[in-house]
């Protein structure tokens, strides 16, 4: 049995995550997922999420191919977390490419494509500028 972790904020949920939770899934046969908190959040951008991060964690939840979830709290837990959860493979988007590198002593790092042309960010802006 593989595990697969992953790792996001997931924040106005869109197909781009859809894409990427899926081929993380195909990856193996169980996928977990850390949600990044709100509090992590502000500190990384400087924003909270639009979604709080227990309706983002209620979104993922819901998700068929998505087996457990649990509420990430800090960027430099990866390590604790893949030894928590015995997590067989990282996958991350490729916008965190050799970001992640230093765990592969713990396990298989994946860095997926990113699917083009959408993203929370951009969304927010088409929407707050009309
Ligand atoms: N993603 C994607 N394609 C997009 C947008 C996002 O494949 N068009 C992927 C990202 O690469 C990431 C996941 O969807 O793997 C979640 O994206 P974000 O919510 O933007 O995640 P981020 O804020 O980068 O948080 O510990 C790491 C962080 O929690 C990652």
């Amino acid at each position: 049995m593989k595990t697969v972790i992953t790792f996001g904020t997931f924040d106005v949920f869109h197909v781009g995550h859809i894409n990427i939770l899926q081929r993380a899934a195909s990856l193996g046969d169980t996928l977990i997922v850390g949600v990044s908190t709100d509090k992590l959040n502000f500190e990384k951008k400087g924003r909270n999420p639009i979604y709080t991060e227990y309706d983002r964690m209620k979104i993922i939840n819901s998700l068929r191919y998505v087996n457990l979830c649990f509420p990430e709290e800090s960027l430099e837990k990866k390590a604790e977390y893949i030894k928590q959860y015995n997590a067989d493979v990282l996958v991350m988007g490729d916008d965190w490419e050799g970001k992640f590198d230093y765990l592969k002593e713990f396990c298989d790092v994946v860095y997926l494509e990113r699917t083009p042309s959408i993203s929370t960010t951009e969304i927010i802006e088409v929407i707050s500028s009309n």
